[in-house]
């Protein structure tokens, strides 16, 4: 990794006691102990997360908000203490500011329609950056198509660096919404978020953080990474599938239109008139993801036993050690060698696809993805197909860095 930041020294995590708390850790996959490099796809989840999730389906389900009887009681609480962990795990002032979505992916688009299209018309931009998931670019292009606003698309460096001059420079009074990820999923590149933030809100424009990877890797206080949104989700956060957060400032939530109809998010329908419940019920129509929630909160538990500042200090441990050895494999490209990175190293293996990469490393027992990542502008911008990504998470070891360079040994001895 050229240039890469040294940050506070890995504090030593007990890392075989962490790794016993992931039953799927302990299985061999084409007769070899696995080693599991996919976390930015989504991470596995500890005992305490599966139990969670367990016991909350064996003792307490019903659902929530609806019911004066014991077993809905307990599911309410068990969900709404859940909303608290993650207001506390995000640094949020109250919970009112925690919606439960299905993952960053609804939580972006929640924004893109509630707030953003009431506030926009013909010629009004909206600024993201060339590194985006598709989730932060589709539901822009659909509002754009909707309002006749225009998607600006602010540049990148070689190193995968966002060009901040040039995108400060794209930030004008028709900027209405500024939507950028904070980690990038397909070159591991932090973002200055509070910089981009400062100046969109210079020129009175929203903005919202893709926290899809950072979450998981970094301690997370939306007040001084001074957004207005941050999208998070469980899955890659040790939590379960299917569920989400979009944290928001209280009085944005206050002043936006509803995401969705239907149950909980009304206070009183008639067929002439619906009032709207109060935030955040107010964007969580129908049944929610209750047992979801309540492993997402048992989630931010694990973490915090751990420590982010802990896990973060480890990944980064790794992500060096990665960045020494995996140019001992010749051709090896590392594609974003930003000087602020975490979590992840993409690359790519001259003259070798990335997917017969992967095929190779999965008879070794290596789990790693391959392809664009949902994110093809950034393989376009590198003039790439796709990449091999290897993500960590917080059970992984420098041993299992060991196991990955050695796979693509083979897949150098393989392909010549
Ligand atoms: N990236 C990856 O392998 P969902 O699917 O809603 O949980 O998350 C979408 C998303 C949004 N932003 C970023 C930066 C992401 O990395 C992702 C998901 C996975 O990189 C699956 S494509």
């Amino acid at each position: 990794m050229s240039g890469a930041t040294a940050r506070t020294p890995a504090h030593a995590l007990d890392i075989e006691r962490i790794r016993a708390d992931f039953p799927i850790l302990n299985q061999d996959i084409n007769s070899h102990p696995l080693v599991f490099l996919d976390n930015a796809a989504s991470s596995q989840k500890p005992r305490s997360v599966i139990d969670a999730i367990s016991s909350y389906y064996q003792r307490d389900h019903a659902n929530v908000h609806r019911g004066v009887h014991t077993l809905s009681q307990r599911a309410t609480d068990a969900y709404e203490a859940a909303r608290s962990k993650l207001a506390g795990f995000l640094g949020a002032t109250s919970d009112k500011e925690v919606v439960f979505t299905r993952g960053t992916t609804e939580a972006i688009n929640l924004v893109a329609y509630s707030f953003v299209e009431p506030r926009v018309g013909k010629g009004d931009e909206i600024l993201i950056t060339t590194m985006e998931h598709h989730s932060n670019i589709v539901p822009w292009q659909l509002l754009c198509e909707r309002t006749g606003a225009v998607l600006k698309v602010a540049p990148i460096n070689d190193d995968g660096e966002i060009k901040l001059d040039e995108m400060f420079a794209m930030i004008g009074p028709r900027t209405k919404f500024v939507s950028v990820v904070h980690l990038s999923n397909a070159l591991g590149t932090i973002n200055p978020v509070r910089r981009i933030a400062d100046a969109a809100h210079a020129a009175g424009a929203f903005v919202l953080v893709d926290g899809a990877q950072s979450a998981p890797r970094m301690r997370i206080n939306v007040a001084a990474l001074g957004a207005d949104f941050f999208a998070l989700s469980g899955h890659k956060t040790y939590a379960p599938t299917g569920i989400g957060v979009l944290w928001g400032k209280a009085e944005l939530f206050d002043e936006m239109r509803p995401y969705q109809g239907g149950g909980e998010m009304i206070l009183s329908v008639t067929f002439e008139k619906t009032v709207f419940n109060e935030v955040p019920a107010k964007f969580e129509a129908g049944t929610p993801h209750i047992a979801g929630a309540i492993g997402f909160g048992a989630a931010v538990d694990y973490i915090e036993s751990i420590g982010i500042d802990a896990i973060e200090a480890h990944e980064h441990d790794l992500l060096l050690y990665a960045a020494d050895r995996l140019p001992e494999i010749a051709g090896l490209r590392i594609i974003g060698c930003a000087r602020e990175k975490a979590g992840v190293h993409s690359f790519v293996l001259d003259g070798i696809h990335p997917h017969d990469v992967g095929t190779i490393l999965d008879n070794e027992g290596v789990a790693i993805r391959t392809g664009h990542h949902c994110a093809q502008p950034v393989m376009q911008r590198f003039g790439i197909a796709a990449t091999v990504r290897a993500s960590f998470g917080l059970y992984n070891t420098r041993a299992e860095v060991d196991r990955l360079v050695a796979g693509l040994g083979k897949v150098r001895e393989i392909f010549g």
